[in-house]
This record gives structure tokens, C-alpha cells and sequence, in this order.
């Protein structure tokens, strides 16, 4: 195996005999697999387009989930993975059927032996360093971990009946052209600025379809106590997920908790007429092995992250969407969408209450709508210089310790700065008494990692407010924790909409070749972090 994916890869190299996140080797080259069948249904699809066929949605959202499935910390399921490289064989060959001209395909039908075991043998031919230059490589790579925060952003949408074609023939194009084991580096430089292009159509997509299905987020105190009934915590990012769990769970005796990603939930107006969502439960994903043991109940995962369970609470954990983990039930939605929860409820009444761990709130719910409808007061805290600056510092948590770093950068800002946050990276900082400026509180929560998209929308709104032309020239730094590929793809919208010297940490990406730092040096000032102190006296000099 070899995968460098994420911020914890081995020695900020290469994961090459199993993940530091637990994923073991066969895991992995499947993985690397359904990506490579992928590429090929993708380029059956584009074949078929270019004959005016018209593709069925399903295959739209098979190419989505099936990169979904391989982000960190999503799926560790072998067995899935492989029915899922299977089903993908199956679906690019009904499709190849139907082809007329077959002579401009990339490859033809590599993988119509569908034996597990070839199949996987196949696997070592298939990985990341079939790309033998560097930097080719690491442009491919940047791209490909954009697609797939992408696609998770895009299977959410989706799930809502929201779909945007456009974005669906990008990444079906860009799979295919990937194919290809050389590609020049002009041409690739393109691709990764075009990925973050459509990084922020597919990010805005989402929004529209959370937004208009569940109604704009809304300031909101959310208790992170427990009652006293047994309750079902809900992790991950899928939003109709939790819709499902709360309407299941209405009248049952069974509360529901948010944990880490699904915490924004509490943020919808949809979601607040239910009086068992009683809070969110824990810290970010990294903390689970010590929380979950005390929850008591069961926990279902709708996305990443999973950390690989104690065998002290496996029973009690539930994998539904692209989620997976071999010995976790996996609940399937059927052909209308509608994914029946009875089990888990079932298993939830037999469960003690949760322990209670914390007291008290957090407060959130800081989408663009709700922020600009507080624009004249933020307007006028800037102006009468109550508030110097923002500082954006979302993205990804994780278990490295160096990421105390966050914890302590936040703690030494400046009091007359606000800190504008999404994703889970805000579990360092979200429970730190840091106050308020004239009522507008010093960390202002958008959402989960998706919704980094409404911090650029507060940033352009803001850019029109104070009549700047670049917005860049806004009192805005920019200090983003990355992990996961979803990350990558903030990173690439927030390049695309023009955003400079993004500092990045805990650590530059794996993946990324010395030359290819140096370009985003170069075009967008992209820097590494180091130490707090340094840190702050640069973006305060
Ligand atoms: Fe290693 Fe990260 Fe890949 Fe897991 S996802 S195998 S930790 S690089
Ligand atoms: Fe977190 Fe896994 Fe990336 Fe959605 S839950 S931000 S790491």
C-alpha cells in the first residue's frame, strides 16, 4: 500500500504497511482500486456525453460516492469496498454496451474479471505511484484529494435532491483524464485551479440545498449536558441522516445527541421543534475511543471520522452512507432514500443514560445569512476599531499534539479580534472563555467543514461593505488546520476566490513535491505555520 492522503500520514511521508489512521494494507489497495474503476466508469460516462447519450443521475452519484467512500477515516470495510468495485465494473460495463465508438476510451475493460482476489492483485498496479514524477504526481494527488472532498460535499447535496450536472462532468472528466499516467504540469496546474472552481460551486450547492430544505442556521446555545433517558449520538456530516434519526426517534424515550461534525445540526430551524435533541455529546472525532465508552448508547456514523473501535463498545456502533467498518452494522437506504433507524432506537432502549462528561453550552450557528444580518454592527465594531481583526481558523482537527498549537494560538490573540471558524478544527478553541466584542462573540461558528463556504460569503460581503476591490485588502488572516481531503478542497475554493498567504498547518501536506510548494508559495503566498508566538507577531506586525 502507499497513501499520503491526509496531515497524520507516517513521518509526513507515507503511510506504506497500514494507516496511522488504522486503515490496514488490503484496505487500502482496494480503496486505490474503486478510485481506478471509477476513473473508468468516469470515462465510459464522457464517451457516452460526447454521443449525446443522457446519463441517468445514478451514475453521477456513484462516481461521488464512490470517491466519498475512500476519504480518511470514512470506510474500513474491505467487503464493501470490493462490493463497490464490483458494482462499479458492472455498472461501466452495461454502460460501455451502449457505446458506439469505443476508440477514443482511455482503457478499455481492464477489470471485467470480477475474482476478488485478481481483482486485488491488480490493486499494486493501479496506486498512486504508478505517477513516477514528483511533481506530476503531486499535482494529480492535489486534484484527485480535492474530487474527493468534493464528491462528500456533492453526495450530501445530492442525497437532498439538489444536483448540479456542470460539477458532475468536471470530475468525471478530470477521473478520466487521471487515467492517464503522464500528464504535463501546465496541464495539471490548470486542473487544480479548476478543481477549487468547482470546489465552490459544489460548496454552494450544498448550502442551497441545506439551506433552503432545513432553513438558514440561526444563533444558537446548545447544551453540552445530558438528560436522563438513553440516547443515540449521531456523528459525521449527512444532514438527512440526522432528519431520519429525529423523526424516528420522536415519542420513543430515546434522546439524540450530536457529535463533533453533526453538532451544527442544532443550528436549523427544522431540527429545533424536536424536543429529545437534547445536545451535542464529546469533542472532536479523535476523542470517540474514550467518550463513546460513556455514552452507553449507540452511535451511528453517517460520514468520517471513525477511529477504529474498542472492542468494549464495537456492538453499539451503526455505519450508514459511505461509512463502513467491518463488524459495525451498515444501514442501507432504500430506492426512495428512506433509511429505517428501528434497529438502533431498539438498541438505544436496552442502553443506560449517557454519563455526563461536560456542562453547560456552546454557542453557534454563524452562517453568512446570520452574519449579515448582523453586518451593520459588525461594520460599525470595525470602523470604531472595537474589532482589529478576523482571523478564519477552520478546518480539521486531529490527534497530533502538536495541534495544542491551536488551542494556544487562539488563547493569545488579541481581544480585539474574532475568530471565524467551520469544521471540526474549532473543538481546540469552542470551549475557551474568550468573550465578546459589543455582543458579537470572539469565535463565531459557521458549521461544519462544508460550510467554510459562508465564511467566504462573510468575507465578500464584507469586501462590498467596506467598498474594497480585493479581498485581500480586508483586516482577514487566514491560520487553516487541514486532516482530510475535504479540507483540500476548502483550501482550493478559498484560493480560487482569489484568498492569499493562507498559513496551513499542523504540517504541509505530504503530498505536495518541493516544487509544487513552491508554486503555491509563489501564486498565493501560502505558508507553513511554526510557532505561536512567531505566528502572531506576522499577521499582527
Ligand atoms: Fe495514512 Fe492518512 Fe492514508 Fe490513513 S488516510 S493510510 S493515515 S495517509
Ligand atoms: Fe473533521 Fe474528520 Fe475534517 Fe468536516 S470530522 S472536518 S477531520
Amino acid at each position: 500500500m502507499f497513501c499520503y492522503q491526509c496531515q497524520e500520514t507516517l513521518n509526513n511521508k507515507g503511510c506504506t504497511k497500514a494507516g496511522v489512521c488504522g486503515k490496514k494494507a488490503d484496505v487500502a489497495s482496494a480503496q486505490d482500486l474503486l478510485v481506478y474503476t471509477t476513473k473508468l466508469l468516469c470515462d465510459v460516462l464522457n464517451n457516452l456525453r460526447g454521443e449525446n447519450y443522457t446519463i441517468d443521475k445514478k451514475y453521477n452519484h456513484m462516481v461521488t460516492y464512490n470517491m466519498f467512500i475512500t476519504i480518511t477515516n470514512a470506510n474500513f470495510d474491505l467487503d464493501m469496498i470490493l462490493d463497490q468495485v464490483v458494482k462499479t465494473i458492472e455498472a461501466k460495463d452495461e454502460l460501455l454496451a451502449k457505446l458506439n465508438d469505443k476508440s477514443k476510451l482511455r482503457k478499455l475493460s481492464l477489470y471485467s474479471d470480477k475474482d476478488r482476489a485478481k481483482l486485488m492483485a491488480l490493486a499494486e498496479i493501479v496506486g498512486v505511484l504508478v505517477t513516477k514524477d514528483e511533481d506530476q504526481r503531486s499535482l494529480k494527488e492535489l486534484a484527485t484529494y480535492g474530487i474527493k472532498g468534493m464528491s462528500a460535499y456533492m453526495k450530501h447535496a445530492n442525497t437532498l435532491n439538489y444536483d448540479d450536472e456542470s460539477i458532475d462532468i468536471f470530475i468525471q472528466e478530470t477521473l478520466a483524464r487521471f487515467i492517464d499516467v503522464e500528464i504535463p504540469i501546465d496541464e495539471l496546474y490548470e486542473t487544480v485551479l479548476k478543481t477549487g472552481e468547482y470546489g465552490v460551486k459544489a460548496m454552494a450547492l450544498l448550502d442551497k440545498a441545506n439551506t433552503e430544505t432545513y432553513g438558514n442556521p440561526e444563533i444558537t446555545k446548545v447544551n453540552i449536558g445530558v438528560s436522563d433517558k438513553p440516547g443515540i449520538l449521531i456523528s459525521g456530516h449527512d444532514l438527512k441522516d440526522i432528519e431520519m434519526l429525529l423523526e424516528q426517534t420522536e415519542g420513543s424515550g430515546v434522546d439524540v445527541y450530536t457529535h463533533s461534525e453533526m453538532l451544527p445540526a442544532h443550528y436549523y430551524p427544522k431540527f429545533k421543534k424536536y424536543k429529545h435533541f437534547i445536545g451535542n455529546y464529546g469533542n472532536s472525532w479523535w476523542m470517540q475511543k474514550e467518550e463513546f465508552e460513556k455514552f452507553n448508547g449507540p452511535v451511528l456514523f453517517t460520514t468520517n471520522c471513525i477511529v477504529p473501535p474498542k472492542t468494549d463498545y464495537i456492538d453499539r456502533i451503526y455505519t450508514t452512507g459511505a461509512a463502513g467498518f467491518p463488524g459495525c452494522k451498515h444501514i442501507v437506504a432504500d430506492e426512495n432514500g428512506h433509511k429505517d433507524f428501528t434497529e438502533i432506537i431498539e438498541h438505544a432502549k436496552k442502553c443506560k443514560a449517557p454519563v455526563q462528561i461536560e456542562e453547560g453550552e456552546l454557542v453557534g450557528g454563524f452562517a453568512h445569512n446570520q452574519v449579515l444580518a448582523l453586518k451593520d454592527k459588525v461594520v460599525d465594531a470595525v470602523k470604531s476599531g472595537a474589532i482589529k481583526r478576523f482571523v478564519v481558523m477552520g478546518g480539521c482537527d486531529g490527534r497530533q499534539k502538536g495541534r495544542s498549537y491551536y488551542t494556544e494560538f487562539a488563547e493569545k490573540l488579541p481581544k480585539d479580534t474574532v475568530i471565524l471558524t467551520a469544521g471540526c478544527a474549532k473543538y481546540r478553541y469552542n470551549k475557551l472563555n474568550l468573550g465578546d466584542i459589543a455582543g458579537i462573540p470572539r469565535v463565531l461558528d459557521a458549521g461544519q467543514c462544508n460550510d467554510s463556504y459562508s465564511l467566504a460569503m462573510i468575507a465578500l460581503a464584507l469586501k462590498d461593505a467596506f467598498g474594497l476591490d480585493d479581498i485581500n485588502d480586508l483586516p482577514i488572516v487566514y491560520n487553516i488546520a487541514w486532516y482530510e481531503q475535504k479540507a483540500v478542497i476548502v483550501l482550493l475554493a478559498l484560493l480560487s476566490l482569489g484568498v492569499k498567504n493562507i498559513h496551513l498547518g499542523p504540517t504541509l501536506p505530504a503530498f505536495l513535491s518541493d516544487n509544487v510548494v513552491n508554486i503555491l508559495v509563489e501564486k498565493f503566498g501560502i505558508a507553513p505555520n511554526s510557532s505561536v508566538d512567531e505566528d502572531l507577531a506576522k499577521f499582527f506586525a
